[in-house]
């Protein structure tokens, strides 16, 4: 359970860092089950509904950005959310009834697996309240060689900065945007099994892994079941129709009920259209908007 000054923290920056998050059985099948699916990757040759390639992947040498909503895919990967020491943390940062919004498991590999434009999660889907928040299991240990997550510390009580470029939404900030004080950067390194939780509107990216060690980061986007969304780019939900919607709300469901009544707060939303020439991941959305990147070396 996370102490006063723990979620003190939380309020006051907009992230935290959580050790022990899952237990070392937990954490030893989580990557036995990621190896496999990486393993099944050389099969494959374009990115799909599962996969997102990376360039240089082929079947001698897999690198992937992703994998695409891991709780989708093996079911182990939602019984851990919903069973361990996560799970608890979110209740305690979010309340008693809890929905997911989408996971992945973003791996970084060794060698230049690549980076994560800044970014402010809350432009990529507003909500009628900001009760959001995302955790980041690291599977490997993470340093800060290996593209560890970084966040503007306080950004999420602040206004949502532009995301656009190119007339699209590039799902990145421009980094020379006055309002991104990159100087105040606190990067997020931590032990396997150790979990980063960050707020949707904290400002927040990843350089590239410069090292010759993997990183493997499982992130959960939840929500306080009364935060209801306004618009998703990339959430799948937003095309089931209605039927399919609410069988699907169920199923998001972590802990406690869905809520009909939405909580409607004052919050900054500006929709993310219009959308980029490929919305197939953050990595494709920033691409092929032509984000200007904020850590490449030109
Ligand atoms: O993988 C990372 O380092 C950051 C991931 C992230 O912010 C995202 O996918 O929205």
């Amino acid at each position: 359970m996370l102490t006063k000054d723990q979620k003190d923290f939380f309020d006051e920056n907009g992230y935290l860092m959580v050790e022990d998050a899952v237990t070392p059985e937990q954490l030893a099948r989580l990557r036995e089950i990621t190896a496999a699916f990486i393993d099944a990757s050389r099969a494959v040759s374009e990115s799909n509904d599962v996969y997102d390639l990376d360039a240089g992947h082929g079947p001698g040498n897999p690198r992937l950005t992703r994998i695409k909503i891991p709780h989708k895919q093996d079911p182990y990967f939602w019984e851990v959310l919903r069973n361990s020491a996560m799970t608890q943390v979110l209740n305690d940062l979010l309340g008693p009834d809890t929905t997911i919004l989408t996971s992945k498991l973003n791996t970084k590999a060794p060698g230049g697996g690549r980076a994560v434009e800044w970014h402010q999660d809350w432009a990529f889907y507003p909500h009628t309240n900001d009760d959001l928040l995302a955790f980041g299991l690291m599977l490997e240990d993470v340093d800060h060689d290996n593209g560890p997550l970084m966040v503007i510390p306080g950004t999420h009580k602040g206004p949502i900065l532009s995301h656009d470029a190119n007339g699209v939404f590039a799902g990145a900030i421009d980094p020379d945007d006055p309002l991104f004080e990159r100087d105040k950067a606190v990067t997020l390194t931590g032990k396997a099994g150790s979990m980063t939780v960050h707020h949707a509107r904290i400002l927040h990216g990843s350089a590239p892994n410069v090292s010759d060690r993997p990183r493997f980061i499982l992130f959960y986007e939840l929500a306080c079941a009364d935060a209801w969304p306004i618009l998703g780019s990339n959430s799948y939900f937003h095309a089931l129709g209605q039927r399919k919607f609410w069988d699907d709300l169920q199923d998001r469901t972590v802990t406690g009920a869905p809520c009909l009544t939405p909580r409607l707060e004052q919050v900054p939303v500006r929709m993310p259209l219009p959308p980029a020439p490929d919305t197939g991941s953050i990595f494709k959305t920033q691409e092929s908007a032509g984000a200007k990147s904020a850590f490449s070396k030109g």
